[in-house]
């Protein structure tokens, strides 16, 4: 079976209780829509998990961007200061003196922005924020609750990134028109909270 979930944010016992929930296996394949570090305390070691699971494929969030630029070849203070105020403390410091620093970096460096998927014929458009054509538009875009059109015709777009409490109050799989946002607000402050999983065989949701 093919599943999806976003925004982990850290919180690794919430994670692991999702994939005892759908009883993930290795005839499986788990997509993550980024986002797996930051706010939570477990965020590198989200991280570190996903990397050694070969049936699981993580995306890039703009968390994930955060850390590459604020740690990457690249870094200047500015992007660190900025990391900092959106969370980034917690996997700053435990990837600070990280024996596998580098390597993370690397695998950081490679994730994909969206993923186009076929599952029993139906297509897919996997990406963090929002369909777009620049980096920024995926990484940081946002649906709109009383959006009318379909982003992608032809595609349901599966995103992450916005907490679906920002556009319904409430903690569940968000269905817009071709569009279906997953975010339920893992490792924010609200006591709500959930992390989603979905079924792309069969679009079943799971809650952990
Ligand atoms: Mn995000």
């Amino acid at each position: 079976m093919i599943y999806c979930t976003a925004d982990i944010h850290g919180e690794f016992e919430r994670f692991r209780r999702l994939l005892e929930l759908i009883r993930f296996s290795e005839e499986d394949t788990l997509y993550i829509l980024g986002d797996v570090i930051d706010r939570g305390l477990d965020g590198v070691k989200v991280l570190e998990f996903i990397r050694e699971q070969e049936n699981m494929v993580l995306l890039m969030g703009n968390h994930e961007k955060m850390c590459l630029d604020a740690l990457g070849k690249d870094s200047h203070p500015r992007a660190c200061k900025h990391w900092e105020l959106n969370g980034g403390g917690p996997a700053h410091m435990d990837l600070a003196e990280h024996p596998d620093r580098d390597a993370l970096l690397a695998y950081l460096s490679k994730l994909p922005l969206f993923l186009d998927i076929e599952v029993r014929g139906k297509a897919f458009r996997l990406v963090h924020g929002f369909p777009g054509e620049t980096e920024e538009d995926m990484l940081w875009g946002r649906p709109e609750a009383g959006m009318t059109r379909r982003p992608l015709p032809g595609k349901t777009v599966i995103v992450g990134h916005t907490p679906t409490q920002h556009l319904t109050g409430k903690s569940f799989i968000w269905h817009g028109p071709g569009i279906l946002d997953i975010d339920c607000g893992c490792g924010h402050d609200d006591p709500n909270r959930l992390l989603a999983g979905l079924r792309l065989d069969d679009m079943r949701e799971f809650y952990a």
